[in-house]
């Protein structure tokens, strides 16, 4: 829930200096209202898949819980390979954070990428995000698929 996750990443915010060091280059802060709560549910796996249609250079990034960068894919070297968690085997949701990131080729600078939630089943099973790098607003810059599975 956006609300959830953007207390959470207020209280690391004001409680971690790291938070200031983040992004591709390690330098960006995080932008709450461009950053999307995932959750790792207990008994689940959570399957990634991510996509990009775009010119322009893109990053998926997410973080955990502790704002420690987990895993990066982009439609460069990194690839868009798929991401399968480990099973939860807690009593809680884990937490994960993800951020979508561009370089504006006017100024070469990253920037972090605003979201929408693009489909969502009545349920857990899947959520796609996607996100925008430019004034286009075609929502599939970069592109998330995140499925709950066994
Ligand atoms: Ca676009
Ligand atoms: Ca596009």
């Amino acid at each position: 829930m956006p609300t959830t996750a953007e207390k959470t990443l207020k209280d690391l915010l004001n409680s971690n200096s790291v938070s200031l060091a983040l992004g591709p280059n390690k330098n960006n802060p995080i932008e709450l209202d461009h950053t999307f709560e995932l959750n790792i549910h207990p008994g689940f796996r959570l399957k990634l898949q991510f996509g990009f249609n775009a010119a322009n250079e893109n990053s998926i990034i997410i973080y955990n819980n502790e704002l420690s960068e987990i895993l990066k894919r982009d439609n460069r070297s990194n690839g868009n390979s798929d991401w399968i968690s480990e099973k939860n085997t807690g009593p809680t949701p884990i937490r994960l954070f993800v951020t979508a990131w561009n370089l504006n080729p006017q100024n070469n600078q990253w920037r972090q990428s605003p979201y929408k939630v693009t489909s969502q089943s009545n349920g857990l099973s899947f959520i796609q995000l996607g996100f925008e790098d430019w004034t286009d607003n075609d929502y599939d810059d970069a592109v998330l698929l995140a499925q709950t599975i066994q």
